[in-house]
């Protein structure tokens, strides 16, 4: 049966340290998002972009990190609700949600939409943890807390809009980490999530990390929702992040990943993240960001 992958732009960059990464989706279409996934055999539909709050004239830098603080959360709230209900509706029509953020913050609302009516486990493919709450983030900004925001931990406890129904922490995986911070460090350990670091990818390879990322987040549940921050990738493969971190995953082991993410036949919805194309070179992030989706997808060579 032919794939129907249904394209949703979350055009936010509110939960982001820069500005930059609200262009992502407009980015990654013009890369040929569409005309590649039709060429791998895919059907595609583009829903457009969600209406995200006007952000112009926004500054990050205005709003000072405190305790507590996490910037913009009533924006995030916003794009969450809207960008849930488009992944659940996704679902419902039967097509395979393909979310193009926007920065990390847009994963609370696709988890949320994924996981509204269905029992569902998480890859989440990042250099960094996510794993901050308000209390325990050194920056405010809540794309380095949608993890803890969908699981319901420390301030995000009982946090209707933010926490995912359905995802429970034992079918939560993380996959080559190498950036914490010292508190989310700890709470990771914590927590029942499986966290691979990329020390582990090095050691065991990325074909054995991904395959039992895909066991804990498949066991006992309806699929797998993909979580992927193209700040995985070494910053030489993907240099348009907004958080870029040296030591990363290469090209290879990145189509490697979402290769075996198709052959296991459990990808229930996908997002790609953080492509800032001011920083980018050539747009050849975005390129990225589209050849990925392919492979996640199910686009085989031969
Ligand atoms: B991304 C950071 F402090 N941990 O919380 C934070 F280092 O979605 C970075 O993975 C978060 O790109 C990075 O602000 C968020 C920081
Ligand atoms: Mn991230
Ligand atoms: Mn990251
Ligand atoms: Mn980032």
């Amino acid at each position: 049966m032919t794939r129907t992958a249904r394209i949703i732009g979350a055009p936010t960059d509110y939960g982001a340290n820069r500005r930059g990464v609200d262009m992502g989706p407009s980015a990654i279409r013009y890369a040929g998002l569409a005309a590649e996934l039709r060429s791998a055999g895919i059907d595609v539909e583009d829903a457009g972009d969600l209406a995200v709050p006007l952000a112009d004239e926004r500054d990050p830098d205005a709003v000072e990190p405190s305790e507590g603080t996490a910037k913009f959360v009533r924006e995030v709230e916003e794009v969450s609700t809207l960008l849930s209900d488009a992944v659940a509706t996704a679902l419902a029509d039967d097509v395979t949600p393909v979310v193009l953020g926007g920065d990390h913050s847009v994963a609370i609302g696709s988890v949320g939409g994924s996981a509204r009516d269905a029992d569902v486990g998480v890859v989440w493919f990042d250099a960094h943890g996510d794993f901050n709450t308000p209390t325990t983030s050194p920056s405010g900004n809540v794309h380095g807390m949608p993890l803890a925001a969908v699981l319901g931990v420390g301030d995000f406890e009982g946090v209707e809009w933010a926490n995912a129904r359905g995802l429970k922490p034992e079918n939560v995986a993380l996959v080559g980490l190498r950036d914490l911070d010292d508190t989310e460090r700890t709470v990771i350990r914590e927590s029942a999530v499986t966290a691979y670091t990329m020390s582990d990818v090095d050691e065991r390879g990325i074909t054995d990390v991904v395959d039992e990322a895909l066991t804990v987040a498949g066991d006992d549940t309806d699929g797998v929702h993909v979580s992927f921050d193209l700040d995985w990738l070494d910053p030489n493969e993907a240099p348009g992040v907004g958080t870029p971190v040296r030591g990363g995953a290469s090209y290879r082991e990145a189509h490697s990943a979402l290769e075996q993410v198709a052959t296991s036949g459990m990808l229930r919805s996908l997002e790609l993240v953080e492509v800032n194309p001011i920083l980018d070179q050539h747009n050849e992030t975005a390129e990225l960001a589209t050849e990925l989706a392919a492979s996640a997808l199910g686009k085989r060579i031969l």
